[in-house]
């Protein structure tokens, strides 16, 4: 019995050996969670008319990016701490862009798809 359970740890801890490495080497956990992060923002600040149908694009454009940038990170099978830390520049950059588009004067209150700012303008007229 104690045999058979000390083959069975020694087993685990052998799998658990041969798995971790493979896992550090290609996954972006962090990353990942910061691109979810990034993603929820954008539809919360689009549904909210922070950010115009046309800020949301761009922004959307930039999440795109970042998801080749990190395709093509994870290809060769290792993230490096080169690729790991553009990575998470790439996500700080486009942090700052959804920050700024967000609270800038381009807001969509009325889900109009047009901005408020020239529809105002237009209005006087
Ligand atoms: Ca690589
Ligand atoms: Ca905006």
């Amino acid at each position: 019995m104690n045999r058979i359970r000390a083959t069975a740890v020694a087993a685990t801890l052998l799998s658990a050996f041969l798995v971790a490495p493979t896992w550090a080497q290609t996954e972006t956990p962090r990353f990942d969670q910061r691109q979810a992060n990034q993603e929820q923002r954008i539809d919360r600040a689009t549904s909210t008319g922070s950010l115009t149908e046309r800020e949301a694009a761009r922004l959307e454009k930039g999440q795109d990016r970042l998801d080749k940038m990190e395709d093509k990170a994870t290809a060769d099978g290792t993230v490096t701490k080169k690729e790991r830390a553009r990575l998470e520049h790439g996500a700080d950059v486009q942090s700052r862009h959804i920050a700024r588009q967000a609270h800038d004067g381009q807001r969509d209150r009325n889900q109009d798809g047009k901005n408020d700012r020239r529809q105002v303008r237009k209005n006087k007229q």
